[in-house]
């Protein structure tokens, strides 16, 4: 479709530190590693920016590349159930080709705008 779901400076692009860990790829779990990014919302594509200090395990051990993109479509997200962190205001993100991933950061309010962004560039885009 040509039609533009979102006008600019929408809830669906916005931009922060977020710490992030993929939980799941494939369908298969996958060992943590929190890892601080600059995380990017543009439409329905998320992208993180593995920031200074970033380790070579970043994303998991063959990642080399500095960015790591998600196209949203077809998602979801919602707070993350309890077992799937100890820690609070953690939200999990499933999207396609069976892969989660969990955000978080300290403050509670970055997190709650990152959801509201994320659950409107989803339904935006469902029916694409
Ligand atoms: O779900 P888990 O495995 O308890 O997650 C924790 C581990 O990944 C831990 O790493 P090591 O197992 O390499 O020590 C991390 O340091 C923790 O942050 C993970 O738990 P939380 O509850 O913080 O997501």
């Amino acid at each position: 479709s040509p039609t533009s779901p979102k006008s600019p400076g929408s809830s669906s692009e916005k931009c922060g530190v977020l710490n992030v860990t993929k939980i799941t790829e494939n369908g298969k779990r996958v060992r943590k590693n929190w890892t601080s990014s600059w995380t990017v919302l543009d439409g329905s594509t998320l992208l993180f920016a593995k920031g200074q200090g970033g380790g070579s395990s970043w994303f998991g051990g063959s990642q080399s590349k500095p960015e790591f993109t998600v196209d949203l479509k077809g998602g979801s997200v919602d707070w993350a159930p309890k077992e799937k962190s100890s820690k609070k205001n953690v939200l999990e993100l499933k999207i396609r080709h069976g892969t989660e991933l969990l955000l978080w950061s300290e403050t509670d309010s970055v997190v709650n705008e990152w959801l509201k962004a994320l659950q409107d560039s989803i339904s935006a885009y469902a029916c694409e």
